[in-house]
């Protein structure tokens, strides 16, 4: 390996800042230049600053605006496109969309009323699901002591780095340093140990909703990597394990739903590897997404079974029916406001956002479009008593009467923000007794009769939804590359696709892959065992043997004669970075 290589790697891991979203293709031989190229989240300040100020100027831009001009004008289109520059252009979505405003603490960010919109949908239809399974919501408190905290060795072990502590109150400092919540597991579970009694109590399952700090010191991003975020944890715990393992699936399932039904983003639904699992668990299910600007997998929430590990370090245990002491089967689980960057990175575009219309705060915009000598009286009051149909029938409308801008503005700006579906009426819609809707998604224009407004506005809120998962799918599918051999894994994850690779399960594969990776791209990963597995073909060269054939590691082979191959999605994780300096 070529010594800049190896410099360039060790770089990458101990880089705290490097920003993953200067990513925009794999690089093999220009590693000086990836080197130069780590931009620290501090050095981009500038440029979310500019940003800012750039949205800033375009709200007090002129109402005379002419149509062709107003994305000049008013500076409202992006200066990135996604395809040439993802990183920036998503930092200029979430900011312009009004979803996020930056903060002066580094991977804090303000969630604005635009975004908690979204996160309350998500959260309306998960909350009134788990309520069905019987999980009750509680509070814990924010903070957790040291000892507390430390009770489970093996599974904060890992993370200690990322936990942030209060060690003064004013000029004094505490007694004892408080740690904030990275995760609840060792705030609940003492009480857990205390409630659960006998088999009565079982079983317990608690939800909470809240946030979270983990001071992550690699590349914030908002919603993806931030350090303090948003999300639910599930803790329940039961009296065997087949309870517990059949509500892991259930709640997967429901994590599938806010991906797919919700979001429109096509997950995979698997197990993870036992490298890759949640280390204080028995085993841990996912559902991935995929991003195809990056190449990159996401892990879209998981759903663990604890097994019996904490019940024995909190003494979690119960009589059972026939009078014996046993110990708690548990699980947990958790999704986070990481949804919604996925949702911005899979349907965004050169436009802005793109949402989806099952969880648009609004989703169809009207846009009076009042010609020089028209009513405009007449079109105003057309625009409210569309809005009023349309909020009447359960769709959430608004119109845009703000006279100040131009229609041509706010088409940009109701395009930059995402809303599926824009209303115009103009003196012609008016004298038609008809209104000209325009969709977000593809551009489509249509004139529909004012009379048949709420059955069409419906249908076309529906293909909007369907459209967006569908897009979103071929685009996934396209980047699924079955491989078979080790030359094909190395060209699949050239090309940014996710691999579909049979694979034996032994981590020193597993761990090989990583490291040969590394040494070549980037490095891959496992992102897991897909639980809907395509057949082996026929007479299979499997993976891992195709893999010691081309790289020689004889003495590994008698590892790997075993008949049980899985199918296992990997896909390239870290990657290397196309270098921009401010
Ligand atoms: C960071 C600092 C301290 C992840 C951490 O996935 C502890 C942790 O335990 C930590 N980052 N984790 C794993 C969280 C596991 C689990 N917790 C409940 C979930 C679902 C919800």
């Amino acid at each position: 390996m070529p010594t800049q290589f190896k410099d360039a790697l060790s770089l990458i891991k101990r880089s705290e800042f490097a920003h993953p979203f200067l990513i925009s293709s794999v690089l093999s031989s220009e590693i000086t230049a990836v080197i130069v190229g780590f931009a620290s989240f501090t050095s981009l300040l500038p440029a979310f600053r500019w940003v800012a100020s750039q949205h800033r100027m375009a709200t007090t831009s002129s109402k005379n605006a002419r149509k062709k001009e107003v994305k000049k004008e008013t500076g409202l289109g992006l200066t990135y496109k996604k395809d040439e520059n993802f990183g920036e252009w998503y930092s200029e979505v979430v900011v312009n969309s009004e979803m996020i405003e930056y903060y002066d603490i580094s991977g804090c960010y303000i969630l604005r009323p635009w975004t908690m919109a979204i996160w309350e949908t998500l959260e309306a239809f998960f909350d009134l699901e788990i309520k069905k399974m019987n999980v009750k919501n509680a509070y814990f408190p924010l903070f957790v002591t040291e000892n507390v905290l430390q009770k489970e060795k093996d599974h904060i072990e890992g993370f200690a780095p990322e936990v942030a502590w209060v060690t003064k109150s004013g000029q004094s400092d505490l007694e004892i340093p408080i740690a904030i919540r990275p995760t609840s597991e060792t705030v609940m579970y003492p009480y857990f140990s205390k409630w659960i009694r006998g088999h009565r109590d079982l079983p317990l399952k608690l939800n909470q909703w809240c946030n979270v700090v983990r001071w992550e010191f690699s590349h914030p991003t908002p919603f993806i990597r931030s350090r303090e975020f948003l999300w639910q944890e599930g803790h329940t715990a039961f009296a065997t394990k087949e309870e517990a393992d059949k509500e892991v699936l259930e709640i997967l399932e429901l994590y599938r739903r806010i991906y797919e039904e919700y979001l429109a983003i096509p997950v995979i639904k698997g197990k993870k590897s036992e490298l890759e699992k949640f280390a204080g668990g028995f085993y841990t299910t996912s559902v991935e997404a995929f991003i195809p600007n990056t190449g990159r997998g996401i892990q879209g929430a998981t759903s663990h079974c604890l097994g019996q590990n904490f019940a024995k370090m909190f003494e979690i245990d119960f009589e059972n029916e026939k009078g014996e002491k046993a110990k708690v089967w548990q699980n947990s689980w958790a999704y986070s406001t990481r949804t919604i960057g996925v949702m911005v990175m899979v349907h965004g575009d050169d436009k802005g956002l793109l949402l989806p219309p099952k969880v648009a705060a609004v989703q169809v915009i009207v846009v009076p479009v009042p010609y020089k000598d028209a009513d405009t009286q007449a079109i105003f009051a057309a625009c409210s008593s569309t809005v009023q149909t349309l909020q009447a029938a359960g769709f959430k409308a608004e119109h845009d009467l703000r006279e100040n801008y131009s229609p041509g503005w706010k088409y940009s700006h109701w395009e930059m923000k995402g809303v599926p579906l824009r209303i115009e009426i103009g003196p012609k819609d008016l004298a038609n007794n008809q209104v000209r809707v325009v969709r977000r998604d593809n551009g489509v224009k249509a004139d529909i009769p004012v009379a048949s407004l709420v059955e069409k506005i419906k249908d076309i809120l529906i293909s909007i939804q369907e459209n967006l998962f569908n897009t979103a799918k071929q685009k996934r599918d396209a980047s699924v590359k079955v491989v078979q051999t080790w030359d094909e894994f190395i060209a699949a994850l050239n090309d940014k696709k996710m691999i579909l690779a049979p694979w034996c399960d032994e981590e020193e594969v597993e761990k090989d892959v990583k490291t040969r990776t590394k040494g070549e791209l980037g490095a891959a990963k496992t992102l897991c065992t897909p639980f809907d597995q395509p057949r082996l073909p026929e007479g299979n060269s499997n993976f891992c043997s195709s893999l010691l054939q081309s790289h020689n590691f004889n003495d590994l082979i008698d590892h790997f004669v075993s008949s049980d191959f899985f199918y296992r999605f990997i896909c390239l994780k870290i990657f290397f970075f196309v270098f921009k300096i401010f």
